[in-house]
């Protein structure tokens, strides 16, 4: 908690949007106060809240006369305005390659992302095991992407960067419904470990 003119982050704890703003927020060391949002109460649709975001999620970071939603735009907000350290590479063309990086974890992956997430929240009797098996394959194939991108680098765009702040909430996730680790992915692997032993990554585990 900061106090003051601090920035304000409307959160919750266990959103994986939430948790890349967190680890941007914290490897920039800026000081925050959290407003706490229920999604279980549905707090994030009532009309003050709307106002503040009108697509009724969080999270939602307020900056002075600033009021900004959508995680990775944040990110990019946080980066241009506080640039110590800068997340993103100098050269126009790595920080085009990165945002390539961003969207195709973000989108790319998604389907067979939620349809395992969505057959998880059911009653494990209930699963449709074929279609989690189908999309956990999937996600094997796609991945190999990182795998080929991390080459010997430690992070995904090189030095540590808004590609690994970004994508970190979502691979911790794959390790929670059991598509990683995959011993055709090392290098993902490791570069999750690495991932890990960051204080900022570490305070969103
Ligand atoms: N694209 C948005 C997605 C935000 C989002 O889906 N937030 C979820 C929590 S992880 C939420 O608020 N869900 C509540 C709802 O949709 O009612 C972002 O990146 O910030």
């Amino acid at each position: 908690m900061a106090g003051g003119n601090a920035i304000k982050l409307y959160d919750f704890p266990s959103s994986p949007n939430c948790q890349r703003v967190k680890v941007v927020l914290a490897e920039k060391n800026l000081p925050y106060d959290i407003v706490p949002v229920d999604l279980k109460q549905k707090e994030q649709k009532k009309p003050d809240f709307l106002k503040l975001n009108p697509y009724g999620k969080v999270p939602v970071v307020i900056d002075g006369a600033t009021v900004l939603y959508e995680s990775l735009i944040i990110n990019e907000y946080l980066d241009e305005k506080y640039p110590d350290p800068p997340l993103m590479p100098k050269d126009h063309g790595k920080r085009a390659k990165a945002r390539i990086l961003i969207d195709y974890g973000m989108n790319h992956l998604d389907t067979p992302y939620q349809t395992i997430r969505k057959e998880m929240m059911k009653e494990e009797k209930e699963r449709d095991q074929a279609a989690i098996d189908k999309a956990k394959q999937e996600l094997e194939n796609l991945l190999q992407r990182f795998e080929r991108e991390l080459g010997d680098q430690p992070y995904l765009a090189g030095d540590f960067s808004l590609v690994d702040a970004a994508l970190i909430p979502r691979f911790t996730r794959l390790e929670g419904m059991g598509v990683l680790p995959d011993p055709a992915l090392p290098r993902v692997g490791a570069w999750i470990k690495r991932m890990k032993e960051r204080p900022s990554v570490r305070a969103i585990l």
